[in-house]
């Protein structure tokens, strides 16, 4: 249970009908393509830290948004155990954007093109703490289009995850990172089967030092989709393997099922994240053996970002769904 300070900085009423405003859409213009490095074509700087001031210009988002100034000193409050035992930069920077930005969720933008990708940054931006891409599904790809969207993610202060799933051996991965889409010099995580051995790991870090930048690994410690073969047995392997490695943030639970994000929980302990795709307000089964499970019951049991693609980008109106996955996820978060 958390404490009444730590409460008090909740906003239980928070409307999202109470929005009277967003922030202006940034256009892709030239002068946001001045920000497009020349050669080599990376970022280099991680993930910066969330610009408070710039992010309350004409924003009205939630009226305890305005009271995160405090967000940095107040992460160890919110987050407990999962702060003190955390050491890793890129985790201990995740959970301060969710106290910043008041929010769980990983917005999974799975469209087809760089236009409608960034058009869904700029319109949810606010409400999200992560961005979760999948390079290899954009028809009209180039590496400059793609350099803005990064910087469009990171104007909003959110770590940038590839979910480009790397399965194979050490030096193949590696390689991976490199290669047309060169995922090492954007991207500050990558998701990873541990289904080729431990090995993956320093692979895919390696793809990092390369270009002298850092990241994290999420394993896949379940799935959401039906008839999957990570089993507990399974499960278990990669947590044992993974939770002695520096190079790995957290794990993929399977949101759609609590007792499974509890399950994983148990046999994580507070030292890793876990963060679960299969999260939608209407819950059940989706398209092509998706799963779903509540926002807030994942929470509660335990997990720490909400991946929610289709919830937000299949909706009517993205930026209210989004503010709504915001709040819900971000009260659970309280009430854990
Ligand atoms: O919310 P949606 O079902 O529209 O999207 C879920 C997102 C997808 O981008 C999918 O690739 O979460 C990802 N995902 C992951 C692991 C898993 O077991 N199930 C998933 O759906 C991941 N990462």
């Amino acid at each position: 249970m958390r404490d009444v300070s730590v409460k008090n900085i909740a906003n239980p009423s928070a409307n999202i009908s109470n929005i009277t405003s967003i922030a202006p859409k940034k256009p892709v213009n030239s002068a946001n393509a001045m920000e497009i490095p020349a050669e080599p074509l990376m970022i280099r700087s991680n993930w910066p830290t969330f610009d408070i001031k710039s992010k309350l210009n004409g924003i009205r988002y939630s009226p305890s948004f305005r009271r995160t100034k405090q967000a940095g000193s107040m992460s160890g409050e919110i987050w407990g155990d999962l702060w003190s035992s955390n050491q890793s930069a890129f985790a201990r920077r995740y959970m301060t954007t969710v106290v910043e930005k008041e929010t769980l969720v990983c917005l999974a933008a799975d469209l087809r093109t760089m236009d409608e990708i960034s058009a869904l940054i700029t319109e949810v931006g606010p409400y999200i703490a992560c961005l979760k891409l999948h390079v290899d599904i954009v028809n009209d790809w180039n590496i400059e289009g793609w350099m803005r969207i990064c910087n469009e993610a990171r104007s909003q202060g959110v770590a940038i995850w590839e979910d480009r799933k790397f399965a194979d051996i050490g030096r193949v991965s590696r390689q991976q990172m490199a290669g047309a889409f060169d995922i090492r010099s954007w991207a500050d995580i990558v998701t990873a089967h541990l289904i080729s051995g431990p090995d993956i790991i320093q692979g895919l870090q390696d793809g990092w030092s390369d270009v002298e930048r850092d990241g994290g690994v999420l394993l896949l410690a379940q799935m959401s989709s039906r008839g999957n073969l990570l089993d507990e047995k399974y499960t278990k392997t990669v947590v044992n393997l993974g939770n002695k490695e520096d190079g790995v943030l957290g794990y993929i639970g399977n949101g759609s099922d609590p007792g499974a994000i509890q399950a994983l929980r148990e046999i994580v302990g507070s030292n890793r994240m876990i963060w679960t795709p299969g999260i939608n307000l209407t819950i059940g089964d989706g398209v092509a053996g998706q799963r779903y499970g509540h926002p807030r019951e994942a929470v509660l049991a335990g997990s720490d970002c909400l991946i929610v693609g289709s919830g937000i980008h299949q909706s009517q109106d993205r930026r209210v769904a989004a503010a709504e996955y915001a709040r819900i996820s971000w009260q659970a978060l309280l009430d854990r």
